[in-house]
């Protein structure tokens, strides 16, 4: 049962206040998009009621930036984090139940989230909100052997004595329960970009769809399927004016579509795990993604504070764990632009790098640094992911793109090298060529895809930023984010198209010219 609608909506400046509900609001939606409460900061609460009983699983597929559940007038699940589903297994007899759902936008005193991020932390429900029974089989994750057999291992997570299988709705088979089964996909046929075909595996009563494919690392290369990729995309938040975080799935297919219909294959899902939705679309698509756990730009202080580095660690093994079988997903990130030239830096990553290979031993992990020349953990990841702003901020020695970008690649480890952003603000109809123009955005963009096309020491490029997305608006960045925008975006925040766009669609589909 989908729970989403107009539910009864209060808001309060404290937890401790007690809601009263005179007022409502959509789910899923923000409650700070811009708009009567833009931009109060505080918690909103969301009631509604349902009818149903037995066991069942309460689904909230994403909010933000801490979301309480009540059921019935008692708190039944808390999460402190964001971007993440909160999930609530629980029993309950017949009648009407109350289900009040509470989130906040406050970055003070949050466990992950900062106020030097440079992106707007919304509050309220960005993703369906579902109630569904209780499944039998809780989850299944599903390691690829071999691609070209179609031999796999599924991990089980349930408590049923036995289980019927069946692959893309064929013959079912009984076989005892097991925490591990090793089986072969009957006519395997490839997941890869060009062709993202899907198999379905149904195990009792859930269905997964996952692909057939390999990701790895050999030296400088990245290995799809045993053949080299080359990435050439975009960064994409999950930010619209209207919509705050919870834009609608209309808004993300069409992004997602113009993406890769302007010749592009990868997404950096900037900067924190990215929605269900948007990750099956991929995998349908053929857009290959790098997700991340939510952080940004922390000090070394933040890298060394235990309730710090204990929470991320949380966060980021339910993002792998939540995420594990999208085939479009290739790369696990996190700590965006960290202090990664200190020791503190050097422990985390080292830890977070570790859990992620033990739960997923099969995807690279990355973080993308700003740094890159006085990194000190480049060895402790499989990609080295470089943020670089040539004829933008950098004042480095060297000035053009080209010439920086050389600079980097002579002198970073023999790993795959993926400029993980690069670009320009420009403000929409400004056809001056001066900074913040349509036309100096573009050359930068131009020059950038046409080096890393050109140089094989480099793995891709994911440009900053798909669209201009909110962030904060104050005096410190009043001038560089006007509007309360970050105005990077190749489209703007209501995707109109810069001349940015254009250029890199007619790059990548006539790269001869
Ligand atoms: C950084 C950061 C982005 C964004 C960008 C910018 O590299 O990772 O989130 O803030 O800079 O626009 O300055």
């Amino acid at each position: 049962m989908r729970l989403d609608g107009i539910w009864e909506f209060a808001f309060t400046a404290s937890p401790e206040e007690l809601p009263e509900y005179y007022s409502f609001a959509p789910v899923p939606g923000c409650f700070d998009a811009e708009g009567l409460r833009f931009p109060q900061q505080g918690f909103g609460w969301y009631r509604r009621t349902f009818e149903a009983s037995g066991k069942l699983r309460l689904k909230i597929g994403s909010s933000g930036l801490r979301t309480a559940v009540f059921l019935d007038g008692r708190k039944a699940a808390e999460s402190p984090h964001a971007w993440e589903p909160t999930i609530l297994d629980f029993e309950t007899g017949s009648g009407e139940h109350e289900l009040v759902i509470r989130t906040d936008n406050l970055i003070t005193d949050h466990l992950l989230f900062r106020d030097n991020y440079d992106f707007y932390g919304f509050g309220g429900i960005y993703d369906h909100v579902d109630l569904e029974r209780a499944p039998e089989i809780r989850s299944a994750k599903i390691r690829v052997l071999d691609w070209r057999t179609g031999e796999i291992e599924v991990a089980v997570d349930s408590d049923a004595a036995q289980f019927s299988v069946s692959f893309d709705h064929g013959k079912t088979e009984t076989l005892p329960a097991r925490k591990t089964l090793r089986l072969t996909v009957p006519d395997p046929l490839p997941w890869t970009p060009e062709t993202p075909h899907l198999h379905t595996l149904k195990i009792n009563d859930l269905s997964v769809e996952f692909g057939l494919r390999t990701i790895r690392t050999e030296g400088r290369r990245l290995l799809l399927n045993d053949q080299e990729l080359k990435l050439i995309g975009v960064n994409r938040h999950e930010s619209h004016p209207e919509f705050g975080a919870a834009t609608p799935e209309a808004l993300i297919a069409s992004d997602l579509l113009r993406i890769k219909q302007a010749g592009c294959n990868f997404i950096r899902g900037c900067h924190y795990p990215q929605r269900e939705y948007l990750l099956s679309l991929c995998d349908r698509l053929g857009l290959l993604v790098w997700e991340e756990a939510l952080s940004w730009g922390n000090s070394a202080k933040d890298l060394s504070n235990p309730v710090f580095m204990d929470t991320l660690a949380e966060h980021t093994v339910k993002m792998i764990e939540t995420s594990f079988n999208h085939p479009s997903l290739i790369i696990h990130g996190f700590l965006n632009e960290c202090e990664s030239h200190t020791e503190e830096a050097r422990f985390l990553i080292r830890h977070l790098a570790g859990l992620a290979r033990k739960l997923d031993p099969d995807r690279p992990v990355s973080f993308a640094s700003n740094r890159p020349l006085k990194d000190v953990c480049f060895d402790l990841i499989d990609i080295c992911s470089i943020n670089v702003y040539p004829a933008w901020y950098s004042e480095g020695g060297t000035d053009t793109v080209e010439q920086e970008l050389n600079h980097y690649a002579e002198h970073l480890p023999e790993k795959p090298l993926i400029v993980t952003e690069i670009g320009a603000s420009a403000i929409c109809g400004d056809h001056s060529g001066n900074r913040w123009s349509e036309e100096y955005q573009a050359e930068l963009v131009e020059a950038a895809v046409r080096k890393v096309l050109s140089d094989p020491r480099f793995t891709g490029v994911s440009l900053w930023q798909f669209a201009n997305s909110n962030t904060y608006l104050n005096s410190i960045n009043a001038l560089s984010r006007p509007g309360g925008y970050n105005n990077k975006g190749l489209v703007d925040q209501y995707r109109r198209p810069k001349a940015a766009w254009r250029r890199l669609s007619d790059l990548l589909l006539s790269p001869k010219k």
